[in-house]
């Protein structure tokens, strides 16, 4: 299938978005065909998204939160704002599904879906989460069941519990900060 990742982290000085490089090989490993668009080197990201967009049709797309904000004490830079409006305009833009991701967004993700418009939510490492819900689009099975998953569930989100995919179920702590 045709898969989207959209880094959004355009803190300068700019880090490569590495974590999407790493699901993008995934995918390419498993037979789908990805593109990547890097907001971090467009002054205008509003019409990157047309632009990518407009030129391909996408079943599923990715996004990446590396930072929820700057962690300094003396800026206090938080990044959910322009997130926001980034989701926000990628979900008037296409009809596939939008799932988020990244370190920064797997630190709060039900308080991230609450801001913003996207479909879903994948807690944690996308290697192998990102590419099972990829697989299961394109062969039409179930996917509400992919573990670190997080949807909605009425005005609440609800999150697949993960288990540790090397130790197995009940070996590790729970991936759980908050209830
Ligand atoms: C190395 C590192 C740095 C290096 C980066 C060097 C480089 N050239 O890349 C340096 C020192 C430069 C740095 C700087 C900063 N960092 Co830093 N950094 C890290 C660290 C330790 C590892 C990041 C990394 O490369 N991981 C490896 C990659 C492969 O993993 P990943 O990006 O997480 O991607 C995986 C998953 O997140 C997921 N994923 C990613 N995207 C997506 C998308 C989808 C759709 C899905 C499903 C999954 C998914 O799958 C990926 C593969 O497994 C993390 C802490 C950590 N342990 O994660 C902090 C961390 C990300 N950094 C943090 C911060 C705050 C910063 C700075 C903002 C600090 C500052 N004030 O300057 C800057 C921002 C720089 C920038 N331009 O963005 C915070 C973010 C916290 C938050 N609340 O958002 C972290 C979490 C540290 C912390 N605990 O506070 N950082």
């Amino acid at each position: 299938m045709h898969v989207a990742l959209v880094n959004t982290n355009r803190i300068k000085p700019p880090i490569a978005p590495i974590g999407l490089d790493y699901i993008a090989e995934a995918l390419n490993g498993a037979g789908h065909h990805v593109s990547i668009l890097d907001l971090c080197w467009t002054d205008e990201w509003g019409s990157a998204i047309v632009n990518f967009f407009d030129k391909k049709d996408f079943d599923l797309v990715g996004i990446t939160l590396r930072n929820t904000d700057d962690c300094s004490y003396t800026t206090r830079h938080s990044f959910l704002g322009e997130f926001t409006d980034i989701i926000n305009m990628l979900r008037q833009t296409t009809q596939a599904l939008v799932v988020l991701g990244g370190v920064g967004f797997s630190v709060m993700p039900e308080q991230v879906l609450g801001r913003c418009r996207a479909d879903a939510g994948l807690w944690g490492d996308g290697e192998f989460g990102f590419v099972q819900l990829a697989d299961k689009i394109e062969s039409k099975q179930p996917w509400h069941d992919v573990a670190g998953l997080i949807l909605a569930h009425g005005d609440r989100w609800r999150r697949r519990v993960r288990t540790c995919l090397l130790l197995g179920a009940g070996s590790c702590p729970s991936c759980y900060r908050t209830p």
